[in-house]
């Protein structure tokens, strides 16, 4: 008998997928969080009936006391493999049955399902179908992020993966993993297709809830300070697209923290390369990568987030359909706030742009329209102002 341990995201239990299909029954399958892992492993170690099962662990690591406990168990003849991808884990090449890579040979990143393949086809455990070949392919363009401009198939298998009950995407996907192509049905096509307007919809009213704070902050004494436009929005779901989405729509922000009360949790995002998220969810307890991070809801991180952003109103949107009032036009376009200020941002030579607020000149000059409109939105959270009112104002 083999027990397949293996981590409960897409990644992982399309390892699963694929010992189901090279081991058929003689194979047992349990997906674990980070947070059941240890204690999952140990109970089959424990236990004196499964002495002679094999184990195999994929996308994810046990603790080091595990880690001992399975080397002996290989040592003493017993069947163990680890194979995974997190450059956490690389210790675990330390054993002969362990196999953590990171990348390709050609650089490309790896993930689990694609490392398990290649392990079950040099064992002769699974021969290679084109089917799933493309899939391997799709679960690792998802994991690894490499989708991102150019296969958004990997993207909408994830998304499935979620819409779908577990037993149910399970099913669709073994079914089709038998087969001579992976595509998806019509139906899952329709599925997918109202998902984003569904996600486009979401993104469009977090939009208009979110708040604008400046921080300054530093890690401590001797670190330096930092001042930081941050958008603040409360989302319990679709992170990654609304931090790209809301990120692009709002190069003013340095980053935008999404907040999520229920799980006393935070998420960081930015698109600057000059702000690091990581760093600044080190005050939270957090980390992650300088553009997507996570931390902890501490009282400070509540007072500052929840609390002091209550009392502000929401920046309005710049409304999409103006004819007259637009951007970058050089007599003029007129910024609006919650105070009713106007700003206005103008060129005298084509080249560089200027700005005026409450009719004041601001002594800066900028190089590019966008530049200017940045400053209006920082300093004061303006909005393109809507046709009608710009009319009444000129
Ligand atoms: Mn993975």
């Amino acid at each position: 008998m083999i027990h397949l341990f293996s981590h409960n995201d897409l990644d992982g239990k399309s390892c699963g997928y694929l010992a189901q299909l090279a081991f058929g029954d003689n194979c047992k399958i349990s997906y674990c969080s980070h947070g059941t892992i240890n204690d999952r492993v140990e109970m089959l170690l424990d236990n004196p009936k499964e002495r002679k099962t094999e184990i195999i662990i994929t996308d994810i690591a046990v603790n080091e006391e595990l880690m001992m406990r399975l080397d002996e168990r290989s040592n003493a003849g017993g069947k163990v493999k680890l194979i995974d991808h997190h450059a956490t884990a690389l210790h675990f090449n330390g054993f002969d049955w362990g196999h953590v890579q990171v990348r390709y040979d050609d650089e490309r990143l790896t993930c689990a399902t694609s490392l398990f393949y290649e392990y079950l086809i040099e064992n002769g455990k699974l021969k290679p179908t084109g089917a799933l070949d493309e899939y391997v392919e799709l679960v690792r363009l998802y994991d690894t992020w490499e989708w991102f401009d150019q296969k958004v198939e990997a993207k909408r298998l994830n998304d499935l993966f979620f819409i779908l009950p577990p037993d149910k995407f399970e099913d669709q996907i073994m079914d089709r993993l038998k087969g001579d192509s992976f595509q998806f049905s019509e139906t899952e096509t329709t599925i997918l297709d109202l998902e984003e307007e569904n996600i486009a919809d979401y993104i469009k009213k977090k939009q208009r809830q979110m708040v604008e704070i400046w921080d300054t902050w530093s890690l401590g004494e001797g670190s330096e300070e930092k001042t930081y436009k941050i958008g603040i929005l409360h989302a319990e779901r679709y992170h990654s697209e609304l931090g790209n989405e809301i990120n692009r729509e709002n190069p003013h922000l340095d980053l935008i923290v999404i907040l999520n009360i229920a799980n006393k949790r935070i998420g960081l995002r930015t698109i600057h390369d000059e702000v690091d998220c990581s760093i600044y969810a080190k005050q939270y307890g957090g980390g992650g990568h300088p553009k997507a991070s996570g931390g902890n809801m501490t009282s400070e991180a509540f007072e500052k987030f929840v609390g002091a952003a209550f009392h502000e109103q929401p920046r309005r949107i710049d409304p999409p359909k103006n004819e007259h009032n637009v951007k970058e036009n050089p007599d003029g376009s007129l910024y609006v706030n919650n105070h009713r200020e106007v700003s206005k941002i103008y060129s005298e030579d084509n080249q560089t742009w200027l700005i005026t607020h409450k009719t004041h000149p601001v002594d800066e000059t900028f190089a590019s329209y966008q530049d200017a409109e940045n400053y209006v939105k920082r300093h004061f959270e303006g909005w393109l102002m809507r046709d009608d009112e710009a009319n009444n104002s000129n």
